[in-house]
């Protein structure tokens, strides 16, 4: 990777990940993509070249592809799949119309993609528990269906076309630096906010209601690890399974409490994220990542939460 454009680059994932890639591969030469409405600040603005780059229009891709001579594209554009249910034509648009733009950009021009699948890209009748790497995906949600489309159409071009395409299936990220918008797993970076800001928790999802998490450090240690990968190693492309933790709203809450002793929680059911929570896999079983291109997970719970609860107080200057 010499010169790398992230679309959806002031996202949750994107906003960091492009200051990791910068600090790799050199400022100038990690583009951040943009839509209007979401214009990088700060650092994010300031460290390197910024770009209006929307998925729905070739292009736009085009053009900046051309304009940086870029070899690597990280495709971070997404309606996460609480969102996609009240807007599943847009989810449709950006995840799957988006992926194929983004693919005919890189068969033109000799770019490598990757873009993120998810636990999302499992249903109902997938094993739920160390859900194997090659088993049904036939996911209730069209964020699932996206995955699922986009996962394919990625494979396609690599066989097809010959682009490097490669991923992971990420877990619910949780991280301090930009937060989630509209998934079904933001609730486990809401509870780190209430609990520094003092505040009790309203859960959206009943106990006992167990998905992969995993911080957001490791999350982009593996985008850059997998598309570092020797090749000649990788049985898999799109996606791979990754994992670092499983855990329930119990188990968090209890994790929390033993740093934040009085933290409160309540229950208050979202039943469209319960649903959909309910539909994906309880934990995923990562061998072939960790066997193709040894990914190994940094981060546990407690780790994490130390980690998490050190910099929330931080960014939101509270004492502890
Ligand atoms: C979501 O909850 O929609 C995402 C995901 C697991 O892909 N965080």
């Amino acid at each position: 990777m010499k010169n790398i454009l992230v679309i959806g680059g002031t996202g949750q994932i994107g906003s960091e990940l492009i200051m990791k890639l910068r600090s790799i591969y050199g400022n100038s030469n990690v583009v951040c993509g943009y839509i209007p409405s979401a214009a990088p600040t700060g650092e994010l603005l300031e460290s390197g070249p910024a770009e209006i780059v929307d998925i729905t229009k070739p292009t736009l891709i085009d053009a900046v592809v051309r304009k940086y001579d870029v070899d690597t594209i990280y495709n971070l554009a997404a309606i996460l799949s609480a969102v996609a249910e009240m807007k599943p034509q847009l989810a449709w648009a950006i995840g799957v119309d988006g992926l194929f733009n983004t693919l005919e950009v890189a068969r033109e021009r000799g770019c490598a993609v990757f873009t993120p699948s998810s636990i999302g890209s499992f249903g109902k009748s997938t094993p739920h528990i160390k859900t194997p790497q090659d088993t049904i995906q036939r996911p209730d949600t069209m964020y699932g269906v996206t995955k699922v489309s986009g996962e394919l159409l990625s494979d396609y071009y690599a066989k097809r076309f010959g682009v490097d395409t490669r991923s992971v299936r990420f877990p619910g990220l949780i991280s301090y630096t930009t937060p989630p918008g509209g998934g079904t797993t933001d609730y486990a970076v809401d509870i780190y906010y209430s609990a520094v800001k003092g505040e009790k928790f309203k859960c959206p999802l009943k106990p006992g209601t167990f998905m992969d998490m995993m911080y957001m450090p490791d999350a982009l240690r593996a985008a850059v690890e997998i598309m570092e990968a020797d090749p000649t190693r990788l049985k898999h492309r799109n996606s791979f399974n990754i994992a670092s933790m499983s855990f329930d709203p119990e188990i968090i809450y209890n994790k929390l409490k033993e740093h934040v002793p009085g933290f409160e929680m309540e229950y208050d059911l979202d039943p469209l994220r319960q649903q959909i929570a309910d539909s994906w896999p309880d934990s995923l079983d990562d061998t072939c990542a960790r066997e193709e291109w040894d990914w190994k997970p940094e981060y546990d719970l407690e780790a994490m939460t130390k980690d998490m609860l050190l910099n929330l107080r931080k960014k939101l200057l509270v004492t502890a």
